[in-house]
């Protein structure tokens, strides 16, 4: 007679080879959100093991090990590994994913040439660690800001690794955007689509409400108060952060996280028919922005290459508005050109 009980052992989910994730900064505020949402398997799928590589600077070890130790006690099935380092060709080493957090927050007084310096002094070594170390499929997400300028830096030294593999996140600002005009008509963020922002992560953004929809119609004929779109709409996106700072007294942190992992599986699931999601990605010249500037766009992809939506219009208050935002990169580009190769 053949035996039809059930072995009592299970196949672990995951049991593929696992894949290495690289967090730098992940003794921050985003890393303790982050951390956690990859190893549950919200970022690559509930199918996938994971090992995260945690890079961090010297006096972060300590408070780093804490951390360690609750990614432990979470007992997650699909995390199968953790390592903790200072050291980039340790840090990188065989990732297909980078997600680079860590970087120096501007401080009071600081020049903005000064703070894209001291990041430039992170970026260029980090990107040519992962251009020596990581996995020839590595992709990576800047999150710490001046995060396109510090995505352009992280490139440019990582010239073996295609420039279409660089990302920076523009997908908080995405989520906020949505998130206000969900409130403002009264629906679902659900009902929000082809949202985009584009240009710098910064109050110089664009958020091109002009092309968004919602429950498929035009945002614009929805909400028929273009004062409203103009005068509260773009800036309280613009503004959210600094918002976020007067009322936590900190700055974002598990809403960016959120937005990693929204924008991680934005890249690596298709776009659903009809929509697009916002990343910043290296230009090839679309929308007058100049070729190689990391700059925010309309994006679609099918999982593994993406392109950028073209033939969009846009009237002209919101052509100046994304000149302005190109004009902020390209200053931040020529004010970091001895970073770049
Ligand atoms: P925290 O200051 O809490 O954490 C940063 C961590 O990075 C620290 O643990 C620090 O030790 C580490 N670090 C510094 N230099 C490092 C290096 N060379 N290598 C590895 N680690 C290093 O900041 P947190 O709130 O986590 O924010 C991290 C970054 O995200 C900041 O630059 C922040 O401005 C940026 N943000 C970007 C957002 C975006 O939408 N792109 C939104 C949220 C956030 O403001």
């Amino acid at each position: 007679m053949t035996d039809t009980t059930p072995s009592p052992t299970r196949t672990p989910p995951g049991s593929a080879k696992p894949v290495h994730i690289t967090v730098t900064g992940a003794a921050g505020q985003i890393g303790y959100s982050l951390l956690f949402r990859i190893a549950s398997g919200q970022l690559l799928g509930e199918d996938r093991s994971v090992v995260l590589r945690l890079v961090e600077i010297e006096p972060a070890m300590k408070s780093l090990e804490g951390v360690v130790m609750e990614l432990e006690d979470c007992a997650f099935p699909l995390l199968a590994g953790v390592e903790t380092t200072t050291n980039l060709a340790k840090g990188f080493d065989g990732a297909s994913w980078a997600l680079l957090v860590g970087s120096v927050p501007r401080k009071a007084g600081m020049e903005r040439k000064e703070l894209l310096g001291i990041n430039g002094g992170i970026f260029k070594p980090q990107g040519r660690a992962i251009a020596e170390n990581a996995a020839p499929d590595v992709r990576v997400l800047v999150v710490g800001n001046p995060c396109n300028t510090n995505c352009l830096i992280a490139r440019s030294n990582a010239p073996e690794v295609p420039p279409e593999r660089f990302f920076a996140m523009m997908r908080l600002d995405e989520n906020r955007a949505r998130a206000q005009l969900a409130q403002r008509a009264g629906v679902s963020v659900a009902a929000v689509s082809n949202m985009a922002i584009l240009g710098n992560h910064s109050s110089t953004q664009y958020p091109d409400f002009e092309n968004a929809r919602i429950a498929g119609r035009p945002a614009t004929e929805v909400i028929a108060d273009p004062v409203w779109f103009s005068d509260t709409f773009i800036p309280t996106v613009q503004r959210r952060g600094a918002a976020i700072i007067e009322a936590r007294g900190l700055s974002s942190a598990a809403s960016a996280a959120n937005a990693a992992v929204d924008a991680v599986v934005s890249i690596r699931t298709p776009t659903p028919a009809g929509d697009w999601t916002s990343l910043s990605v290296v230009s090839g010249g679309e929308y007058g922005v100049p070729e190689g500037l990391q700059f925010g766009f309309p994006v679609r992809t099918d999982g593994s290459t993406w392109t950028v939506v073209e033939g969009l219009s846009h009237s002209e208050p919101a052509r100046e508005r994304i000149k302005l935002t190109i004009d902020e990169l390209v200053a931040e580009r020529d004010e970091v050109a001895d970073l770049l190769t």
